[in-house]
């Protein structure tokens, strides 16, 4: 028997969003950012003795002649669209199609229309029994376990089947789940508040099965709140140490209070963080019931606190809450210049399917579209409470301007090069950007207006520099790469 486990193309679901990270896998000379982890965790809950493959559409092609049994695809919302396309075509060719992934377990009914089957929630505990009912011809419409698996016993994914040459990270998940229950977060609907862990043992053989597959590689932890359980991550991050790594994670701000905690995460090769301040307003903050761990007054002390340890941040923002007006945008700016946010990844607020943002919009009546494909946080997809959804389209595509216009980047990237957060301590510079990396890397910064980014993924494609001069401020990229000495 063979199966194959696919993961749908960002590009051809329409999104060209930069936290796709694309671009910037393009800087490191790699074709995308990381694999959907889905895929080589599925591969390794797969008995022996079936053949699996692994096929990422971000970076491959899909040859659909391939004789293949079973297909297995996997599912965001800004995906789906095409994840549908891929099955409705196996399934044309009667290849059976299976589902999992976040959206298709929120709408399971939307799912069958495209699949034979579909998987709801993690796979651990029922992917077996499913390989088995299909080799009995007995294939279930929908599947799902009754508890969370417990991760002691998750094998390590099947990283020898994954194509890692062509991805800018290692990707490493240790925990699921999340004690917080923000509004608008998919995450805790799927992965639940019970906080789970691998053992700390697996993690270390997994990180060095994957430094024997490439050394110096950047390693994402793929976790959604890596200091969620403070003890575990001290043991975790203490276990790194040795192995000399770079890594990026994603933290509640709560982390920027500790500074011993922050110590020992630079220690083990922390050098950038994604946190969700989300807002800057305390009443919004509430009503997306953050405010236990979100305290606006403290934001600016934990990003000094944060940098002190020489660990830069992408700060998540998200734009259109119900007390967001025409003033808010200017607000957020001001604050993410003020406080030299490097990477401030801004959203508008986004009512995934399943989230109790989402019933309350559609009880409100103000989803205003419901094409996946525009689900990907950069498309106003509902009415905002106090402006029209133009201004709010508008007043997001004025901040990604501003903030990746070159005077903001400047203006951060020079403040954080004169506190040193973008050194080692030791002095060197950090591998990051390979050695015109930097250069590309702040042009791709440059384009996060709609019209421009066209022209500039041609430029790239096409090895040609693009004409950025109404972008770029008085002095040139080159000179600030140069400024960097790489
Ligand atoms: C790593 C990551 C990324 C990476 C990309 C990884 C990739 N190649 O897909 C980066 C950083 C690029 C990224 C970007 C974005 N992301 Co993201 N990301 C994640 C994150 C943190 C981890 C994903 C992961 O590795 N999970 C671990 C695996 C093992 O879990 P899993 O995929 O759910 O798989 C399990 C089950 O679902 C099931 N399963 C899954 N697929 C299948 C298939 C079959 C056939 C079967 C049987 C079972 C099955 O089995 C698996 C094992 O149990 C998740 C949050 C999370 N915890 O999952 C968000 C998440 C997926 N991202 C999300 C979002 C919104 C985005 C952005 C839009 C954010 C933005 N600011 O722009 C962008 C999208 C840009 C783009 N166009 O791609 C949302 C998606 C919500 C939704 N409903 O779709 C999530 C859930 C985060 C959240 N807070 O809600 N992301
Ligand atoms: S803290 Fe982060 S992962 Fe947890 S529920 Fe809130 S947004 Fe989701």
């Amino acid at each position: 028997m063979k199966i194959k486990l696919i993961a749908a193309s960002n590009k051809k679901s329409g999104i060209s969003n930069f936290w796709e990270m694309g671009t910037f896998a393009k800087l490191t000379n790699k074709r995308y950012s990381q694999i959907s982890l889905a895929l080589p965790t599925l591969a390794a809950l797969t008995p022996s003795g079936i053949d699996v493959e692994i096929c990422d559409e971000n970076i491959e092609h899909i040859d659909f002649d391939e004789k293949v049994d079973l297909v297995g695809i996997t599912t965001n919302t800004y995906t789906v669209n095409r994840a549908y396309e891929i099955a409705d075509t196996y399934r044309k060719r009667n290849v059976t199609v299976v589902l999992g992934g976040i959206h298709t377990s929120v709408l399971p009914e939307e799912a069958l229309q495209h699949a034979d089957s579909v998987v709801i929630g993690e796979a651990e505990e029922v992917w077996g029994e499913l390989l088995n009912d299909f080799k009995e011809n007995n294939l279930k419409k929908t599947y799902s376990s009754n508890s969370k698996p417990k991760l002691e016993n998750s094998p390590i994914p099947r990283w020898d089947l994954v194509k890692t040459d062509s991805y800018t990270y290692h990707t490493i998940q240790t925990t699921r789940g999340c004690p917080f229950d923000c509004d608008f977060c998919s995450v805790k609907l799927f992965f639940g508040k019970e906080y789970r862990y691998k053992p700390i043992a697996n993690i270390i053989k997994e990180i060095e099965l994957l430094l024997k597959i490439k050394k110096n590689k950047i390693f994402f932890f793929s976790d959604d709140n890596i200091t969620a359980n403070k003890k575990y991550a001290r043991e975790l991050f203490e276990a790194l140490i040795p192995y000399n790594i770079h890594w990026v994670g994603q933290a509640a701000v709560d982390v920027g209070i500790d500074s011993e905690l922050l110590d020992i995460m630079y220690k083990s090769g922390c050098r950038q963080l994604l946190l969700g301040f989300e807002s800057l307003s305390e009443k919004n903050l509430e009503q997306v019931n953050k405010p236990k761990i979100n305290k606006v007054e403290n934001y600016s002390k934990i990003i000094d606190n944060i940098h002190n340890n020489k660990i830069s941040i992408i700060g998540a923002f998200i734009l259109g809450d119900d007390s967001a007006d025409e003033s808010s945008f200017e607000k957020i700016k001001d604050f993410i210049e003020d406080n030299s946010i490097a990477f401030p990844q801004i959203t508008v607020l986004t009512p995934f399917p399943g989230t109790r943002l989402y019933k309350r919009l559609k009880d409100e009546g103000r989803i205003l579209n419901e094409d996946w494909n525009n689900y990907s946080c950069g498309v106003v997809c509902f009415k905002p409470k106090l402006i029209s959804n133009e201004a709010l389209q508008k007043g997001y595509i004025w901040l990604m301007r501003e903030l990746y216009s070159y005077k903001s980047i400047n203006k951060r990237f020079g403040s954080l090069w004169d506190k040193g957060i973008l050194v080692k301590k030791n002095g060197n510079k950090r591998k990051i950007f390979t050695k015109n990396g930097f250069s590309l890397f702040l042009k791709s910064l440059l384009s996060q207006d709609w019209e421009s980014n066209k022209i500039l993924w041609k430029g790239l494609i096409n090895k040609k520099e693009p004409s950025l001069s109404s972008l770029l401020g008085t002095i040139s990229l080159h000179n600030y790469a140069k400024k960097l000495k790489f």
